[in-house]
């Protein structure tokens, strides 16, 4: 029997724009991704989130999943659009009534919310009329919106979240361009993550200044890391595995927990990576009150001396290759997920480790794992999705033994509650523990809800294999 510490938070979590949909709607305007998925090509099957799940209209019964499962928390985003629906200036009172709606009735169930405030949703109008997250600007309507959710949310809610994962909006979003808002650009990246940094800081500053000390909330925020094994044990390889985790996660925490990014990026980069004054600096460095942290999967990394040339993100995890030269592959004996990801809960335990020596042993918060499989239902109406119950298993099961090393993991939120709509893949992949039939909008618990459900009552589990 694997047993996790008696205070451990169990939770799960989804995003505005994946499950919301009411799109236009309850005041509601559209953001980047409800233009970028309009955009005929952009995603699976042409896909987009006018519907989504319909949480909007149908969060109570949600909730009831989830007060099934016995979750403790359950991490959700804000759409900025519906709050703000030109991203400044006037607030609507139906957004802010339904978020305030979700929070009660989660606190009447006892469920903990944790609120993403930035989840990729931003108001198209901010990205239109004032050049989105490339004008410095940003960060004081960031701000300001912040502001107002803690505001209105802040008596009810203690577990805030600036961002979520910025390395994918700098680079899916103006790198590869295969999210919104769907640019190509080779500096653009560097900027966008600065700004997303500095909004994160002025957020963080407001809180602290004009709510923590009442609220007594914490704040912080989520970056995505995947491992980066090295290939082989040639230095070179080592070093090329560690530049990868330096560009990848280093990129946004060192400046979060040391005040600026890693030197090896400083040096590559040289004029193309924006510098933080000295206030921003100060602002920044201890920032976050928890490391949130998503991670998903594990490759190998090689170095890659020049003459050889790679396409950008052939693994998705790459950044921009000719910055950092180091080349991603997979172990061909592993397995994968429906996304093609590797199944490596080594990789999971390690990058918990390699935190802890880097950041002085934070108190860490897994605020998404999981997996997508091609999963189905069965005559008798049954998901036997036990591909995902060995996922969550040996993930488990890593989070464990690096809690057994010293690592300070707090929480696990599994990705996610229900089946929804997974970016550019649109609805042709399944991350839910819940199975969403998008005809009727039917949600069926999957046999992993009925697995997670008694991992939650018994605060652990006994491993299958
Ligand atoms: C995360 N990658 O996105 C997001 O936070 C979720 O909204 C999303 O549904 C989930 O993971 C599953 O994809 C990622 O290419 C998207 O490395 C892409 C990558 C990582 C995370």
């Amino acid at each position: 029997m694997i047993q996790f510490p008696k205070d451990f938070i169990w939770g799960s979590a989804t995003s505005s724009y994946q499950i919301e949909g009411a799109a236009m709607e309850g005041g509601r305007a559209w953001s980047i991704w409800d233009a970028h998925a309009h955009i005929p090509g952009r995603t699976a099957n042409n896909d987009h989130g006018d519907v989504a799940c319909d949480h909007y209209h149908r969060y109570k019964e949600d909730v009831k999943l989830m007060a099934d499962l016995g979750l403790k928390a359950y991490r959700f985003s804000i759409s900025w659009s519906r709050i703000q629906p030109d991203g400044q200036g006037a607030v609507n009172p139906e957004g802010i009534q339904f978020y305030s709606n979700l929070i009660d009735e989660l606190l009447s169930y006892g469920i903990t919310p944790w609120i993403t405030l930035y989840h990729w949703d931003l108001p198209l109008a901010l990205h239109t009329e004032k050049d989105g997250w490339l004008n410095p600007e940003i960060a004081d309507y960031f701000a300001k919106y912040a502001d107002i959710c803690f505001t209105h949310f802040g008596d009810r809610v203690h577990h805030w979240i600036t961002h979520n994962e910025p390395w994918v909006v700098a680079i899916l979003g103006y790198s590869a361009g295969v999210f919104a808002p769907g640019r190509k650009s080779e500096d653009e990246p560097y900027i966008v993550a600065h700004n997303i940094l500095r909004s994160h800081a002025k957020a963080v500053q407001r809180y602290r200044e004009k709510y923590q000390p009442a609220q007594e909330g914490t704040i912080g925020i989520t970056n995505n890391c995947d491992w980066r094994e090295p290939l082989s044990d040639k230095p070179e390889d080592i070093d090329a595995a560690q530049r990868a985790l330096e560009f990848f996660l280093g990129w946004f925490t060192d400046p979060i927990y040391f005040g600026d990014y890693p030197a090896v990026m400083r040096e590559r980069l040289g004029d193309r990576l924006p510098q933080f004054s000295e206030e921003e600096k100060k602002l920044l460095i201890g920032s976050s009150d928890f490391f949130g942290l998503n991670h998903y999967s594990t490759l190998l990394a090689a170095d890659a001396p020049s003459g050889v040339e790679v396409e950008n993100n052939v693994y998705g995890n790459g950044g921009i290759f000719a910055d950092q030269r180091v080349l991603l592959t997979a172990d061909p004996e592993w397995k994968t997920t429906a996304m093609r990801w590797p199944i490596v809960p080594l990789g999971c335990q390690k990058l918990l480790e390699w935190i802890r020596d880097r950041y002085d042993n934070p108190p860490i918060y897994i605020t998404e794992n999981g997996c997508a499989f091609d999963d189905a239902k069965d005559e008798n109406g049954e998901v036997r999705d036990t591909d995902r119950i060995h996922f969550l298993e040996g993930y488990i099961d890593a989070c464990h033994q690096a809690i057994e090393n010293g690592v300070a993991l707090k929480g696990y939120f599994v990705w996610s509650l229900m089946d929804n709509f997974e970016w550019a893949q649109g609805y042709s992949k399944r991350f839910g523990i819940h199975y969403v039939d998008y005809e009727s909008l039917e949600r069926t618990p999957k046999h992993s809800a009925h697995w997670y459900r008694k991992l939650i009552e018994n605060n652990g589990f006994k491993l299958s294999q």
